[in-house]
């Protein structure tokens, strides 16, 4: 079993290494959107894609992921590959790090453990779709993401477009709360729903544009204190959004579904994902591709204010 040095986990491509050490903008992208987010074989398309437009805004992504027990910022082709297609591919959240190290496994990091990898990489912006969250069955199954209480306590700024309409988003937007994560409206005053433009819930701060963005993340270094992160809530653009009635109706019935099969845990997500692409003849999923490639853009746009403003 190969020893994990601590300076070399994780493991930068040469890209983000060279990008790093100029100071140039870079952006962390999470890899279980692609592993267990999207259909195949539309997944590795999707997971190109995004690197392509950080690229196309004058950033460099770094994709992380863990294959064969070594934690990656930068993936090559084949890496990205094995992540795309690979049977077994785990889904890793920050706990699942040390076993995963230690015992040689492959898998996709959720926000939780990009977030963590990504910040113990010095990286400081991260784009991906929605976050994790409180499940809606909360009282009786406990289920609320670790992605929540990670970025209680980590420095990085994480642009998403709200939390997936399948979690509880009041109970989740309450959390965020009451571990201090701050919230910015990216040009607007309400949390948007993922596949939708607008959740129906309110957020107390909208910004305007990167710089604004990175005046945040300046006055968050010089206040000091807990570590906590930002997040960057973007609404999909009204035009790209998923019909709010077909919206509603489909969450009804996957919700239906997953509490008449008795689905818990990590399965959770990936199962109601599933369900609305299907049940909406992909309509959900192109939904969701929009909203992504809209956070990745912003991202790329963040990350090269930060970097102007060193
Ligand atoms: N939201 C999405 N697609 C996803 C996820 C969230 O739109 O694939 C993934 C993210 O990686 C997130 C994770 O961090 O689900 C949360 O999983 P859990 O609820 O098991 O913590
Ligand atoms: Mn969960």
């Amino acid at each position: 079993m190969s020893q994990h040095r601590a300076s070399e986990i994780p493991v930068l491509s040469e890209e983000v290494r060279e990008a790093l050490a100029r100071g140039k903008p870079v952006v962390a992208l999470e890899s279980t959107i692609i592993a267990h987010g999207l259909p195949r074989p539309r997944n590795l398309a999707v997971g190109l894609e995004l690197e392509a437009l950080v690229r196309a805004e004058g950033a460099v992504p770094a994709t992380i992921a863990v294959v064969d027990g070594v934690a990656y910022a930068g993936l090559d082709k084949a890496q990205l590959e094995r992540i795309a297609n690979g049977e077994g591919v785990r889904k890793l959240g920050h706990r699942d790090l040390a076993p995963a190290l230690a015992t040689g496994a492959t898998g996709a990091t959720t926000v939780s453990a990009t977030a963590f990898l990504a910040a113990r990489a010095g990286l400081r912006v991260f784009a991906t779709g929605g976050l994790g969250g409180v499940h809606r069955e909360w009282a009786r199954t406990q289920d609320e993401s670790a992605d929540l209480s990670l970025l209680a306590r980590t420095r990085i700024t994480v642009v998403c477009a709200g939390v997936k309409s399948i979690l509880d988003v009041p109970g989740t937007l309450q959390r965020l709360e009451t571990l201090g994560v701050a919230v910015l409206g990216y040009g607007t005053d309400r949390f948007p729903g993922f596949y939708l433009a607008d959740s129906g819930e309110p957020v107390d701060w909208t910004v305007h544009g990167p710089e604004e963005v990175a005046a945040v993340m300046a006055a968050q270094d010089a206040l000091g204190g807990a570590d906590s992160a930002l997040l960057v809530a973007n609404p999909v653009a009204r035009e790209q959004q998923l019909d709010p009635a077909l919206h509603d109706r489909v969450l009804a019935e996957a919700l239906a579904e997953c509490r008449e099969r008795g689905i818990t845990g990590q399965a959770v997500t990936p199962f109601l994902l599933g369900f609305l692409v299907r049940a909406t003849d992909g309509a959900s999923l192109e939904a969701n591709l929009a909203a992504v490639r809209g956070n990745v853009r912003l991202g790329a746009r963040i990350a090269g204010s930060w970097a102007a403003r060193a």
